[in-house]
């Protein structure tokens, strides 16, 4: 696919996708979801890529579902606008390689649910969340309504949604919706930093944690916990883990 809207790298086991359509601030429209979903199609069975990382180009990461496009739509359309980009933030979350969003500035309504789709959020101290649905007379369509609370709590979904706020990158820390702060000129070598560190631990150890956190999320605490049992059992057929033990015994790095 000739990509209009995604710049993608791939390089040592990392790819980095930047969406880059700056001059509507990497607004999100149906382009940019069929190639996302083009992107997810040849990534998926690759097993060549460890990491995935997300970022925007210029000032922001994304600052909402392209308005200027929902504005012509009718009712039936905006289902379609919706459910292709629920199935793909959806596809995203479960993706079986851990995801981190880079957010380097605007994380505006579908762009703050971008990031929340990722596994976890590192933001330049110039970021800015917000769910301004509101303000357009609408409600969140690509599931702030429950990302938003699980990772943040009730209080401050409800606060984020209801009054449309904009908040700082350190507020946004202080709430749990992103798990680091750095300077903008250091927020993609600190996430690249993270991405190799993950992407260099052995294959399976990364995917299988991520699974079970989130389908453990969803189900009973006690289910999820054995769900964790026999995949911590099944670790021991696997000589990458085996490696990884016998490694730190013998004072040395596993040879994956
Ligand atoms: N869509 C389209 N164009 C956008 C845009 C957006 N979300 N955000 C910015 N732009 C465009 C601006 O129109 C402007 O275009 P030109 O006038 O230059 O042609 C250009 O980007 C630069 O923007 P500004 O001139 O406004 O830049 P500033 O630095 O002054 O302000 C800003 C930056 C981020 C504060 C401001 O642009 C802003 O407030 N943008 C809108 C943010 C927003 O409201 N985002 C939420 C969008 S609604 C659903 C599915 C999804 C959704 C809802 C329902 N269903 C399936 C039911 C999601 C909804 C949203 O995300």
């Amino acid at each position: 696919m000739d990509y209009q809207i995604l710049k993608i790298q791939i390089a040592d086991r990392i790819a980095l996708v930047t969406i880059s359509r700056p001059a509507a601030l990497n607004a999100l429209n149906t382009d940019f979801f069929k190639e996302f979903n083009h992107f997810l199609d040849d990534l998926e069975p690759r097993d060549d890529v460890k990491v995935l990382v997300i970022t925007g180009e210029g000032k922001s990461f994304v600052a909402g579902a392209d308005i200027a496009e929902m504005v012509h739509m009718n009712s039936a359309e905006g289902y379609a606008f919706s459910t292709f980009g629920q199935r793909t933030f959806d596809r995203l979350e479960q993706l079986r390689i851990p995801v981190i969003a880079a957010v380097n500035g605007y994380a505006l309504g579908g762009g703050c649910e971008l990031a929340m789709s990722c596994d976890f959020r590192i933001a330049s101290k110039l970021a800015k969340f917000g769910q301004p649905e509101i303000n357009l007379g609408m409600i969140p369509g690509y599931a702030a309504t429950q990302r938003l609370s699980r990772l943040t709590g009730l209080g401050n979904a409800l606060y984020l949604i209801l009054t449309a706020d904009t908040i700082t990158a350190d507020d946004a820390l202080r709430i749990g919706l992103v798990q680091k702060v750095t300077e903008p000129e250091l927020l993609m070598e600190e996430v690249m930093k993270m991405a190799s560190k993950i992407a260099r631990n052995s294959s399976q150890a990364a995917p299988t944690s991520k699974r079970i956190i989130r389908s453990g999320i969803a189900t009973d605490f006690k289910e999820a916990s054995e769900e964790e049992a026999i995949e911590f059992g099944k670790q021991f057929d696997d000589e990458a883990t085996k490696e990884g033990m016998k490694a730190f015994l013998e004072k040395r790095k596993p040879n994956w």
